[in-house]
């Protein structure tokens, strides 16, 4: 494996301890780098995963841009003929028993060039044109410009297949069709609607779950949960990955908040890609505007001033506060009254912004909430990543510099663990995990000293 020679300096000096932070995460990405792709860890996730590559991607344009491109263009060298992007592209090399469920369940038969069980026939939330965008951005130039091009049709392929096959409610919005795809696995926001599928715990005699040898299980989903993710993801596939009449066919069809929210911050990252690649800016603008409009129309709830998600199977919202109802933020066309509600909630003792602690990936009041279970509570960074960003768009930097602070002191305490406890900050899941890292090296590139000096504006606890 080629290592990167020198660690890239920082582009404004640091502290001694970020300065060491900065060392440090650039070793996590470089031990998790694979020829062409970057791991998530190198123990619990070993092959390719599509939403961590935009994240990872973003971090690697600080300190090795080739590598960045290298990466999502591996990610996209796996696109299927009909659009997608699969939500891992395997590494063939990786034994089966390795991961769970490997290429052998999926059994995704050879297409554009690829041999047979290269991916998995699901998707993730579609991250990558706002990362190629942040790439570009971050690391300038003709060679980043060259990759733009050649990234922007496999881009908007991507896009017309959410909103054109997993469009089920012609509105817009792309459907979900396994909690997986939404990256925010184990949500409560799923619990209403996977209670309509069974748990066949048989399954699991069948299929033999790998994640309980690498970490603890009540960290993990229940058995009762996975034994229905292998049942959705089995229907999906004994379908042909078909998305054909998903509402009457399949098990589970979604629209998240989330997902929704990124898939529109990808037409307003297009319409900037697409002026530097000499396309229309346009179709991708009037997009952006259609996908906020239906978000709001559809996933706002005003009476809990939250986005909620909508089960396409029975019409009805879910009754959960998690973390995807306060994604919508990062839309910079959201209407001001609703990002007012939206800050709201994100500061009630539901979530709780504070110096102390990033936002939690559910409400801590709720009886799902789960301090260490999986997308039930912890705090994940890219969570927070996108939700600064989302707050300093719409003037609250405060706000965006407090969750900063918070999550750089956290990863600086526990070190760069897949998710933390959100109450004491312990490290979870897997250690030296890439996107931990790569957003790390994000934030200190990008506000670097600022963190944590109280005479800076980025720091007024106001607006
Ligand atoms: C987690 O999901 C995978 C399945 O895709 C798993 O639990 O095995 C999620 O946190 C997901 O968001 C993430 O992309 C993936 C790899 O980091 O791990």
């Amino acid at each position: 494996m080629n290592r990167l020679t020198a660690v890239s300096p920082a582009p404004h000096p640091l502290s001694e301890d970020d300065e060491s932070l900065w060392r440090t995460a650039t070793e996590v990405l470089d031990a998790n780098w694979r020829t062409d792709h970057t791991v998530p860890s190198g123990t619990l996730y070993p092959h390719q995963w599509s939403w961590d590559a935009a994240f990872i991607s973003i971090g690697l344009a600080h300190i090795a841009p080739d590598r960045a491109w290298r990466d999502l263009r591996s990610l996209f060298e796996a696109q299927w003929p009909d659009g997608r992007v699969p939500h891992i592209v395997f590494d063939l090399g990786v034994a089966e028993r390795d991961y769970f469920p490997g290429p052998d369940f999926w059994d995704v038969p050879a297409m554009a060039g690829r041999p047979p069980r290269f991916s998995t026939g699901l998707v993730q939330p579609p991250a990558h044109a706002l990362a190629a965008w942040e790439v570009y951005r971050r690391a300038p130039g003709d060679a980043s410009a060259e990759e733009l091009r050649r990234l922007y049709p496999r881009l908007v392929a991507l896009q017309d297949y959410l909103i054109g096959s997993r469009g089920v409610s012609g509105t817009g919005l792309a459907s979900i069709v396994h909690p997986w795809e939404s990256g925010l696995d184990n949500s409560p926001s799923w619990d209403m609607a996977l209670a309509n599928v069974t748990a066949d715990e048989d399954l699991l005699l069948r299929y033999e779950r790998q994640d309980l040898k690498r970490a603890a299980a009540d960290h993990r989903p229940t058995n009762d949960d996975y034994a229905r993710y292998i049942a959705i993801a089995a229907t999906y596939r004994n379908g042909g990955y078909s998305d054909a009449d998903l509402v009457d066919r399949h098990l589970f069809v979604v629209e998240c908040p989330a997902y929704n929210s990124l898939l529109g911050a990808a037409e307003h990252a297009l319409a900037r890609i697409a002026a530097v690649v000499g396309a229309d800016p346009a179709p991708h603008r009037d997009r952006a505007a259609t996908i906020t409009r239906s978000i709001v129309e559809r996933l706002y709830d005003p009476e809990s001033g939250t986005f909620r998600s909508l089960d396409l199977k029975t019409g009805r919202l879910s009754t959960q506060r998690c973390v995807n109802g306060l994604f919508p933020l990062i839309l910079g066309d959201l209407p001001r009254d609703i990002v007012a509600q939206v800050v709201a909630e994100a500061e009630s003792a539901r979530f709780g912004i504070n110096e102390l602690m990033p936002i939690p990936s559910s409400d801590r009041t709720a009886d799902s909430f789960d301090a260490n279970r999986y997308w039930r509570g912890p705090v994940w960074i890219n969570a927070n990543w996108l939700l600064a960003r989302g707050l300093a768009a719409h003037g609250y930097a405060g706000h965006a510099a407090t969750l900063r602070t918070a999550m750089l002191d956290l990863v600086r305490r526990s070190g760069y663990y897949e998710y933390f406890h959100p109450i004491t900050g312990d490290g979870i899941g897997a250690g030296a995990f890439s996107w931990t890292a790569a957003l790390v090296l994000d934030m200190l590139a990008e506000v670097g000293p600022r963190i944590g000096d109280p005479g800076t504006t980025r720091m007024s606890r106001t607006r």
